[in-house]
């Protein structure tokens, strides 16, 4: 079956409607006949400007609610956390919308829509009379604008209006034979889970500190004649219409929008249809085509609507399974490139003025979960925008932690947004410390400049802009620890992200030293110990790292046989609560293992299964990681089946149920991009494993697979596989070593290796059951 998205009826909903992306500006294109839209994004249109978020208050409360904490006072506790709250963040907006309006009425023959990924191209074609019209569209990177080709088989039948327009302030115009649309962001939007007066507060016309924004519309004709005034564009009677849309904000600083959105709009105008339409697929394919995934053959009708596909077969066509797969790494080029935003919680697609908790950056899972793909798949350079984000929230957290903790280094707490907010939001006193008082969410991102390094094997990135991050976040949590009545360190105050417990005095939030806290200062000071070892520098500092780390305070195994998720073995506020927080360990940790930590291993795999099979899209996608890290392919699979779930558009939010839409969007409800790339990002890891200093292969194949390949994927130690099975068992594997060095390997039993020209290379056994050779770079290494 083609990689393909397709259906027979035009989106009645966003839902259903198509994404397209080059990483900046973004499309929902809907394929409605006589009235098209295209509802548009720029990812950098965020309410703003940066305003003050830190609480000057918080550092007097600390020693407050510490002494609390240690009496046992939860509840108290909890509450006086209220006072350490600082601002919300700013909220992602959407541009404004493109409409397209025909003059050929509605009636039509052979409807179809389409979303490609293999080139990135969205199509709509349907007849009319004796004309066929087609619609290609596609968001260019290279040329920077969303180029739509309209075209009537017959001479001189296209007839349109298209125009933009805007939710936000906003004026249109002519203007140098193109049609523009300028207008200003709000200085505030209140979270969309708020009830305020004015939840939207614009800033005074001419003196406002927001951020403007421009779009401008240009065409070229094949025939016809066309006129712009402030009301549109039309055209009459052409047969062939080259639309280009450019869009820019004043986000950067010194950068004018008005010339921008010009400037790029006639660099793209000045090339060919198709010239921009090879140059956005070339661009597109070097970075899809260095995977592919092949589960067997696919057992739909080659035809089937992708929605009726999903709620008739979900998993149990594999050509489902891939194309979810595919879509996830679609997603990830179309909205992360480099020298754009970070993909926020709708990726760069929000059509709403107050999205769902901002369409911000959520760092206690949404946003790290959207970059687990970016590695293993082979996207590194589209990990690039969270690594500028990471440095961004570095240089504002280095306030955050002098202000609300006294402390040396940086941190952010668990929502950040496009100025970098780094304090827990409550606006002073509205927030609930269980979500929000959580200092953990630098050390969790710092993961990423690690992996990337793990991943990539850049020294000089490692030396220049990873380790001094790295190093400063572990300072924050040397500063954020101290000492309980035995020695040893603790954190406090203390949250399972979002999850309470019950306490005799009612549910509570905060306590000290959660299993997540740990887990994740486990991980940054391992980091940090390894690269430092790798750079052969600060060895005292080292040390004291690795002191630290043994005193950290200790996970424990609960009555349930469960791996506790908070010091004390309290019950769970919602037993199948859809964070699996306590479990970063397992993944995306490297903590837990089966040979390391068995009985600890054990008892996360018993948490994990008191939580149950169900969960909101991201949830389930973080449970296909877990189950796949817990060797158990048949359970990461049960979780696909139960991501694969057709969802309806109207479904109310709901924190235990998940799916996707008709336009395989993963579903919170709502929409919410993480768990689409938490799947793709989970079948890798189905696939191949190396977080424990060796590659494993097929480590969690599920019988419903039996045979297939994959090609591409990449392992930490700069190694790229690829593997092929049958009938449930390892066929060949070829590695590709990028940086040379040692490769251990981990498959079933002793494994037997040949280099590029067929010369059989030695292998030594290691320990847990992995062989190991060497490598050179750029050598080939085939293993059975
Ligand atoms: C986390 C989750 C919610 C939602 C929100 C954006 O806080 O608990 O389910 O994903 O982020």
């Amino acid at each position: 079956m083609n990689l393909k998205l397709q259906y027979r009826v035009p989106a009645s909903t966003w839902t259903e409607a198509l994404p397209i992306g080059n990483g900046r500006q973004g499309a929902m294109i809907f394929g409605g006949v006589e009235s098209e839209r295209l509802q548009l994004n720029e990812d950098t249109l965020w309410s703003g400007p940066r305003k003050e978020w830190n609480n000057p208050g918080a550092l007097e409360a600390l020693p407050q609610v510490r002494e609390l904490l240690a009496q046992g006072k939860f509840v108290e506790a909890d509450l006086l956390c209220k006072k350490m709250m600082g601002t919300y963040t700013q909220a992602y907006l959407p541009f404004g919308d493109l409409h397209l309006n025909f003059e050929h009425g509605d009636v039509t023959k052979g409807y179809s829509r389409e979303l490609r990924l293999d080139d990135a191209l969205s199509y709509v074609q349907y007849t009319i009379g004796d004309a066929t019209y087609s619609r290609e569209a596609f968001a260019s990177n290279p040329d920077q604008a969303i180029i739509i080709r309209l075209q009537s088989s017959k001479p001189g039948r296209l007839s349109f209006q298209a125009k933009l327009d805007s939710a936000l302030r906003h004026s249109t115009s002519a203007d140098g034979g193109s049609f523009l649309i300028s207008g200003v962001a709000p200085e505030y939007v209140a979270p969309s889970y708020r009830t305020v007066d004015e939840p939207i507060v614009y800033g005074e016309e001419g003196t406002s500190q927001a951020i403007r924004f421009c779009g401008r519309l240009g065409a070229v004709l094949e025939g016809g004649v066309m006129e712009i005034d402030a009301g549109g564009l039309r055209v009459r009677g052409a047969t062939g219409v080259t639309l280009i849309f450019s869009a820019a904000t004043s986000f950067a600083e010194g950068q004018d929008p008005l010339c921008l959105s010009a400037d790029r709009l006639h660099a793209a105008m000045s090339s060919s249809y198709e010239e921009l339409r090879n140059r956005h697929i070339a661009d597109h394919q070097s970075l899809f085509d260095r995977v592919s995934l092949d589960l067997g053959k696919s057992s739909a009708p080659e035809d089937l609507p992708t929605d009726e596909r999903i709620a008739n077969f979900g998993v149990r066509d594999p050509g489902l399974a891939k194309l979810l797969f595919d879509y996830g790494r679609y997603l990830m080029i179309a909205s992360s490139r480099q020298g754009t935003q970070a993909a926020n919680l709708q990726g760069i697609w929000n059509s709403t003025t107050r999205p769902p908790w901002s369409s911000n950056y959520t760092i206690n899972i949404n946003t790290e979960m959207n970059y687990w793909p970016v590695e293993t798949c082979g996207l590194a350079e589209c990990h690039e925008p969270m690594l500028d984000l990471i440095e961004k929230l570095a240089h504002h957290g280095k306030e955050t932690a002098r202000v609300h903790y006294g402390t040396r280094g940086w941190t952010a707490h668990h929502n950040a947004d496009i100025w970098g907010h780094t304090a827990p939001v409550g606006d002073f006193g509205d927030g609930d410390a269980a979500w929000a008082m959580w200092p953990m969410g630098g050390p969790w991102v710092a993961q990423h400049l690690w992996e990337h390094y793990a991943f990539g094997r850049d020294m000089a990135y490692l030396r220049d802009r990873a380790y001094p991050i790295m190093k400063d976040s572990a300072l924050f949590c040397l500063d954020f620890l101290y000492e309980d009545e035995q020695g040893r360190l603790i954190t406090g105050p203390s949250t399972s992200p979002e999850h309470k417990f019950v306490t005799k005095d009612g549910l509570a939030g905060v306590s000290v030293a959660s299993t997540m806290d740990m887990s994740i200062i486990w991980d940054v000071f391992t980091n940090c110990i390894e690269a430092s070892e790798i750079l052969d520098i600060d060895a005292e500092w080292r040390a004291q790292l690795t002191e630290a780390r043994e005193r950290l305070f200790p996970m424990q195994i609960g009555k349930y046989g469960q791996l506790q998720e908070w010091y004390k073995d309290f019950e769970d506020e919602d037993k199948e609560h859809r964070h699996v927080s306590h479990l970063f360990g397992v993944y995306p940790g490297r903590q837990l293992t089966a040979e390391g930590t068995p009985e600890l291993f054990a008892a996360a795999r018993q948490s994990l299964e008191r939580r149950g099979d169900g969960g909101t899209g991201w949830s389930l996608g973080w449970k296909i990681g877990l189950w796949a890290r817990f060797g158990e392919g048949n359970r990461a699979y049960g979780m696909l089946n139960n991501l694969l779930q057709l969802v309806n558009e109207n479904e109310k939010m709901n924190f235990h149920l998940g799916g996707v839409y008709g336009n395989l969007f993963d579903a919170h409800p709502p929409f919410q991009i993480d768990g689409n790339f938490a799947a793709t990002a989970g079948i890798a890891e189905m696939l191949l494993q190396s977080h424990q200093g060796f590659l494993r292969l097929l480590p969690s194949l599920p019988d419903a697979w039996p045979t297939g390949s994959v090609k591409g994927l990449r392992a930490r130690g700069g190694f790229e596989v690829s593997i092929a099975w049958h009938a449930g068992k390892l066929n060949s594997a070829v590695i590709r070593s990028h940086s040379g060095g040692a490769c251990a390997v981990r498959s079933v039993g002793a494994i037997f290796v040949q280099d590029g020209n067929g010369v059989e290379i030695p292998t030594v056994a290691l320990a847990d059951g992995a062989y190991g050779f060497d490598t050179v770079v750029g050598g080939t290494y085939i293993i059975r």
